[in-house]
């Protein structure tokens, strides 16, 4: 499972936590400006917005599961394994294969409106990358820098492109039955309720944290969708960058999945492998691992990118302990 999040803070800082069960290798990629971006059935882009986030890459291609670009805008791919649905190529759209979704917006959108335009005429294409990289079941969130956010899902029904009120992003249901469940933790508070069930009856306030003895704590996805709407909703506002990360992070870590507690095959288990975000305005990437929780940092503006290749750094996955004695 996913979940990703743009957190409010004077700047907007975006990413996601990556939970599965295999580490499949990611990089911190940077696509320059004039890195040129082949896409199958709609023209190639030689000059676009230069990009930063986590990604594979093969044939040349950067493969992204979450990033930024220098406009701003963030976007993220999360399991939607189920009600995703891809099309035939369709004579008359812009036929976008699902692989290319996120390298395709984040080059020329410098606004969630502009993702949108783009996405007005959109099918996204039942196309593989290549035989061993089939097209993943995926819905995505996209979100800019005003703080602005949607979620698009291909589902058997179409397109569907929806305003995201919450700036939050887990995995199935659907992104509307998501803010129907929603519904149900309205009372969710960090403040401790009234006593409206019987209020003749003294029923004392015995722990701290009520107003929260409700909010779900499991990994599946509803309740991270809960949980993590309810973290950033509430979390403050720091006075520096160093703040404001730290308190982003701890947002993504009360929907970190543990190793062991999510079975998804007999001995094997999915976990956060790793959670970034980024400071949508500076264009500062940000990130930890499981096994190293050492926030690292990519600032896309210290490279030049006004290039043609890929930049690539490797992600520090080595715990760093600060022996005191
Ligand atoms: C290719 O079609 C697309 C690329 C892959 C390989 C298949 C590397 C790019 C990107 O779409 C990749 C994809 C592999 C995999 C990724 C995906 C981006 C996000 C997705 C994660 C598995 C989603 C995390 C998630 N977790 C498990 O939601 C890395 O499909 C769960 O079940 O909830």
């Amino acid at each position: 499972m996913c979940t990703s999040i743009i957190y409010t803070a004077g700047d907007y800082y975006f990413g996601r936590n990556l939970d599965l069960e295999v580490d499949l290798g990611q990089k911190i990629v940077i696509t320059p400006r004039n890195k040129t971006l082949e896409f199958r059935e709609i023209p190639n882009l030689e000059h676009h917005y230069a990009i930063i986030g986590m990604s594979i890459i093969r044939d040349d291609y950067p493969l992204y599961f979450d990033g930024i670009n220098e406009k701003g805008v963030g976007m993220a791919g999360l399991n939607f394994n189920g009600p995703a649905h891809y099309f035939p190529v369709q004579q008359g759209k812009d036929n976008i294969a699902s692989f290319e979704l996120v390298p395709y917006i984040l080059a020329s959108a410098s606004s969630v409106n502009e993702a949108k335009k783009l996405l007005a005429n959109a099918n996204i294409a039942n196309l593989n990358f290549s035989d061993k990289l089939q097209a993943a079941p995926l819905h995505w969130i996209v979100a800019d820098k005003t703080g602005a956010s949607i979620t698009v899902e291909s589902t058997i029904e179409g397109l569907k492109v929806y305003d995201n009120p919450v700036g939050v992003l887990t995995n199935n249901p659907e992104f509307p039955r998501q803010l129907v469940n929603l519904s149900n933790y309205r009372g969710i508070s960090p403040t401790a309720p009234e006593n409206t069930i019987a209020p003749e009856v003294d029923l004392p306030v015995y722990s701290r944290g009520f107003g929260s003895h409700f909010l779900p704590g499991g990994m599946d996805s509803e309740s991270r969708f809960v949980k993590a709407t309810f973290a950033k909703m509430h979390t403050p506002v720091g006075n520096s960058e160093v703040e404001n990360i730290t308190n982003y992070f701890h947002i993504l870590q009360s929907v970190e999945q543990q190793k062991g507690l999510d079975e998804i095959a007999p001995n094997t288990y999915e976990y956060t492998i790793y959670s970034d975000g980024s400071n949508l305005s500076k264009g500062i990437f940000y990130y930890r691992t499981y096994e190293n929780s050492q926030i690292s940092s990519v600032d896309m503006h210290k490279e030049n990118l006004e290039t043609s290749e890929l930049i690539t750094y490797r992600v520090q996955n080595q715990q760093e302990i600060n022996y005191q004695n």
